[in-house]
């Protein structure tokens, strides 16, 4: 076997794009033919979970290797302190020019921009869609004239251009598709005539889940015409008709902008074709975490069901991987940061709570690959979704969530606790969770045994479980 040659690092993430709205994953919405070059020419994962389903705290988990109550990003209002150990120093220190190009939101100022990386030019906050400002180092401001998605991929060109010769870690992280949705001028018109088909759970009366599931404010209803849709509700709907006319615009902006993403990626990819860097070059695709696409009547994310907790996670690497494979091991984005630098040839500090995929990009699941995850939402009364603060565990094949509905003492937290509540799916039975079993007494074994699970996992991470929710009286399995 020959050496490998040293890779470079192409690292796409966007903000909120859902697996489902990815052709390669089966999309029932829209097609993704550059994505899908990733996928063809390398690994399609398939069962990638975020550990916290919200921006700030899923690139932290991704940036430092480790879970949100160790890296202390638990929540939108917790920047990253940027003293802290994150993938990217360690491929400083072992020579790639390293930079970052895009959405960052882990925080400003001397003690939170980005460190590690040699060059970059971020979006203060979630930063705008169009002529928008960009923030670099020693506090210069960019203003730029034109699309959010393009002067990012132009950005990202320039980046690979001026590196050609030397190792590079580059980070290329969309604004899109986050809310508000606002496409690119030449895509604004392009899903007017198309008729989005609904998902499966688009009309779910949420019957016998959590009051605090029930009591949330992420329905096509609690979309705003102006911002969110560009539009004024034509007169005479019925509710029924309204909540179908709302999903049509909601979706057609949220195509329009991934449309962007997808011809981004086309672009960088035939950019590294020309430069002759295409073998040499680790070219990752993913989002920060999934998204509701009318599933369950929702947009948005934070819960831990699977639209939400799903990341898409394309991964080309000619050298490793092989063309148009696909895996169904469970790995989460704590554990990017040990399997880049694997790939990489730099050491992981013991430190890192997350584990190196590199064995399943090659072909070869461990006997002892974990079947189990952990996760956990902080944000308790989020002022604009409502969303309960809960944590849970997901396996091959259930997933049990506690809605422990406490703020403890996060920023900006408010409204009193709510009552513990907890919820079980059985992903076999119910692959689009709309039965919540946690009472049906033929799960009484499975419920103990997740539970059980769910305390072990939050002892292997060093999680605290709440007070109020430690023992919920459930009987052992015999
Ligand atoms: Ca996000």
């Amino acid at each position: 076997m020959t050496e490998r040659r040293r890779p470079n690092l192409l690292f796409i993430m966007t903000d909120d794009h859902a697996a489902h709205a990815i052709s390669a994953y089966g999309s029932r919405v829209n097609r993704t033919p550059n994505l899908d070059r990733i996928s063809d020419g390398g690994m399609r994962m398939d069962a990638a979970f975020c550990t916290n389903a919200i921006c700030t705290p899923s690139r932290a988990a991704i940036l430092t290797g480790t879970y949100n109550h160790v890296n202390g990003v638990t929540t939108l209002d917790t920047p990253l302190d940027n003293s802290l150990w994150t993938f990217p120093q360690s491929l400083q220190g072992a020579g790639y020019v390293t930079g970052i190009i895009g959405k960052w939101h882990l925080g400003h100022g001397p003690g939170h921009e980005p460190a590690g990386f040699d060059e970059w030019r971020v979006l203060p906050g979630q930063g705008h869609y169009h002529n928008p400002v960009m923030l670099e180092a020693e506090g210069r401001i960019v203003e730029r004239g034109g699309y959010v998605t393009d002067l990012i991929t132009d950005d990202c060109v320039d980046f690979i251009d001026r590196h050609v010769d030397v190792p590079f870690a580059l980070f290329c992280h969309h604004k899109a598709p986050h809310r508000t949705w606002e496409p690119a001028a030449r895509h604004f018109t392009m899903y007017d005539d198309v008729e989005i088909p609904e998902p499966d759970t688009f009309l779910d009366d949420l019957d016998g889940r959590s009051e605090v599931i029930r009591a949330m404010r992420m329905h096509m209803m609690d979309l705003d015409p102006v911002t969110d849709l560009n539009a004024v509700v034509p007169d005479g709907l019925t509710e029924d008709e309204e909540v179908a006319w709302r999903y049509q615009r909601y979706m057609r902006r949220y195509l329009g902008v991934v449309a962007a993403v997808d011809e981004s990626v086309g672009r960088l990819l035939d950019h590294l074709a020309e430069r002759d860097l295409l073998e040499d070059t680790i070219v990752v695709y993913t989002s920060d975490q999934g998204f509701f696409l009318g599933d369950h009547g929702w947009f948005d994310k934070r819960l831990m069901y699977e639209e939400s907790l799903r990341m898409p996670l394309l991964i080309q690497y000619p050298q490793v991987i092989a063309a148009g494979s696909a895996s169904d091991a469970m790995v989460t984005n704590v554990d990017f940061a040990p399997t880049l630098l694997e790939l990489m040839g730099a050491p992981a500090p013991d430190h890192v709570q997350g584990r190196s995929f590199v064995p399943i990009l090659e072909g070869e699941e461990p006997a002892d690959w974990p079947t189990s995850m952990y996760y956990r939402y902080w944000m308790h009364h989020d002022g604009a979704h409502n969303c309960p603060a809960h944590y849970g565990v997901r396996t091959r094949t259930h997933k049990l969530i506690c809605y422990y509905n406490d703020p403890l003492d996060q920023v900006g937290a408010h409204g009193p606790a709510d009552p513990v509540e907890w919820e079980l799916y059985d992903l076999v039975a119910d692959p689009l969770e709309v039965a919540n079993v946690i009472d049906d007494p033929t799960y009484a074994d499975v419920r103990a045994d997740l539970a059980a699970e769910l305390a072990r996992l939050q002892e292997a991470v060093g999680d605290t479980p709440h007070a109020m929710a430690v023992d919920p009286g459930w009987s052992a399995p015999d």
